[in-house]
């Protein structure tokens, strides 16, 4: 994810976020007889102040680990199936690194000893048993972390009942009831029953209702999709492509996106020692080589006259997987001549790139509502949790600022046309989501400009939309729901033109 600037360059920018505060803040002295919860609630401010929360989610095995640690662009997510992977980590950016152990008694946080081996940190909880721990805290030195929080679960439907159950606890602890996250990336190798029923579960219900709007699916391990052949990525994307039109996941998350995780991984984070042993394995007579990489077990067996020693390349598979050898060989014979410039060809076709746009548009962009959301449901939860002898007036403002801020209408109105929900005729139905974020939510994106338009082509833009849009919302031809829809398009173009930017 790319740095951002304070606020989130979506138009009315401070305006919702303050608004949470104020919400918090009287719900803070609402409850100041009650400590737990007005601590509890204070904790919520000081989540509203800082970065996004995004979770990574799916079944064990998805490759959650692998692509948290490409996203990072370092091996601080420990893979496969030590202790520690069955417990939710929390890895935030600070200044100083430092792993704490928060155990499930409520008793106090156990700092644990920040090893790495390898290049990779090993985290030991030891001798505390998975099942004891309520989540480790990860705090690393590293830029992208600065702009969101990344959590680690440890996967549904896995052979343990009990930790798919902690995950989906975790991430949807109740209906109504706010989840630690903001939002989440959710990892299926294809879509599921009951992936597509996990999203559905996540999705935002009652009063925040605005299905999809903070989740987005990867297709992970794409490289292993079409068996691994040098254009799996092409194939991957094609999968991709069929499940952004997919009626049911167009209701479930915003977007999906192929990425072979691995690869990314490897790539972000490729040593020399590797890119020397890659060059050894581009050596070998390209027949033999292919022979080699037909499959894993091909390129384990040991025998006389293989490449570098049998644990060597047992390492190699590790980081790279058979098609990330097939891909690095292949890529080294055609004249890749340095380690930077392998590992730059490795990342940008593992479809990374896409990914983090997409976390950067649909998430970082719209951080200020995705946290006020969060904020509220906060809130809201307290208020049916511990009902206040005189909590009316805070419910109904809760509800309030729900049904009334814009951002929210936009949301629910973008769920809506992507759900199928609400319908308006085609044209209208695409510059409309667009104008209401669908392809990003900061101004140029919702009015379809270039990354830095200039003010005068932004006032352009908004007024020609303005008119338009107002146009549509008095067409007698249209429906109730869809002349609604107008109007909420309408709001949204006037607020483009009024934003200071413009
Ligand atoms: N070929 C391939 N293997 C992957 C990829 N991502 C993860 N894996 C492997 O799949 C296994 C599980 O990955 P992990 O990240 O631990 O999955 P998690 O259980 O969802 O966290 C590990 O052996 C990874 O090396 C990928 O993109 N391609
Ligand atoms: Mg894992």
């Amino acid at each position: 994810m790319t740095a951002v600037p304070p606020g989130d360059g979506s138009p009315a920018r401070h305006d919702l976020r303050a608004t949470a505060r104020a919400v918090l803040d009287r719900a803070v002295d609402t409850y100041r007889d009650h400590p737990a919860v007005a601590a509890w609630l204070d904790g919520q401010r000081a989540r509203l102040a800082g970065p996004l929360r995004i979770a990574v989610a799916g079944k064990v095995k998805a490759g959650k680990s692998t692509l948290l640690n490409a996203l990072v662009g370092e091996q601080i997510a420990p893979s496969d199936a030590g202790e520690c992977t069955k417990v939710v980590t929390w890895y935030r950016g600070a200044p100083y690194s430092r792993v704490t152990l928060h155990p499930r008694d409520g008793g106090p946080p156990v700092g644990l000893p920040v090893d790495r081996r390898d290049g990779a940190l090993v985290i030991d909880l030891q001798g505390t048993r998975a099942a004891d721990v309520d989540h480790l805290e990860v705090d690393w030195p590293t830029p992208s972390l600065r702009v969101a929080t990344l959590i680690d679960t440890p996967g549904m439907a896995s052979t343990s009942a009990e930790v798919g159950e902690r995950t989906v606890r975790f991430l949807n602890p109740d209906d109504e009831r706010p989840s630690e996250a903001d939002a989440v990336v959710y990892l299926m190798r294809h879509l599921h029953a009951a992936d597509a029923e996990f999203l559905s579960a996540f999705r935002d219900r009652g009063v925040a209702r605005a299905a999809s709007v903070n989740a987005v699916a990867v297709i992970s391990r794409a490289d292993e999709i079409g068996g691994g052949r040098l254009d799996a990525m092409a194939s991957a994307r094609a999968v991709a492509r069929r499940y952004r039109s997919d009626p049911v996941l167009r209701g479930l998350a915003q977007n999906a996106v192929a990425v072979a995780g691995l690869i990314a991984e490897t790539g972000r984070t490729l040593r020399a020692a590797e890119f020397t042993a890659l060059v050894e394995l581009s050596r070998v007579p390209r027949e033999d080589l292919d022979a080699m990489l037909l499959t894993a077990d091909r390129f384990l067996a040991p025998g006389p006259g293989r490449p570098l020693g049998g644990e060597e390349r047992a390492r190699l598979l590790r980081r790279f997987g058979v098609f990330g050898l097939r891909l690095a060989t292949t890529l080294l014979r055609q004249g890749t001549g340095s380690p930077e410039e392998l590992a730059a060809e490795l990342v940008r076709r593992s479809g990374l790139h896409e990914l983090q746009a997409v976390l950067d548009t649909q998430f970082v962009g719209r951080r200020d509502v995705l946290q006020a959301r969060s904020a509220l449901l906060a809130v809201h939860r307290v208020l049916a949790d511990v009902p206040p002898a005189d909590g009316g007036r805070l419910a109904a403002e809760v509800e309030r600022v729900f049904a009334d801020a814009h951002e929210f209408a936009e949301l629910r109105l973008l769920s809506g046309l992507r759900s199928g929900l609400v319908t308006l005729p085609p044209p209208m139905a695409e510059e409309g989501a667009r104008l209401l974020g669908e392809q990003g939510a900061r101004v140029p994106a919702r009015l379809g400009l270039g990354p830095a338009p200039d003010a005068a082509t932004v006032r352009a833009a908004a007024l020609d939309a303005l008119d338009r849009w107002q146009e549509h919302a008095e067409n007698p031809m249209l429906t109730r729901a869809a002349a609604d829809a107008c109007r909420v398009v309408v709001r949204t173009c006037e607020g483009l033109l009024a934003d200071r930017r413009a």
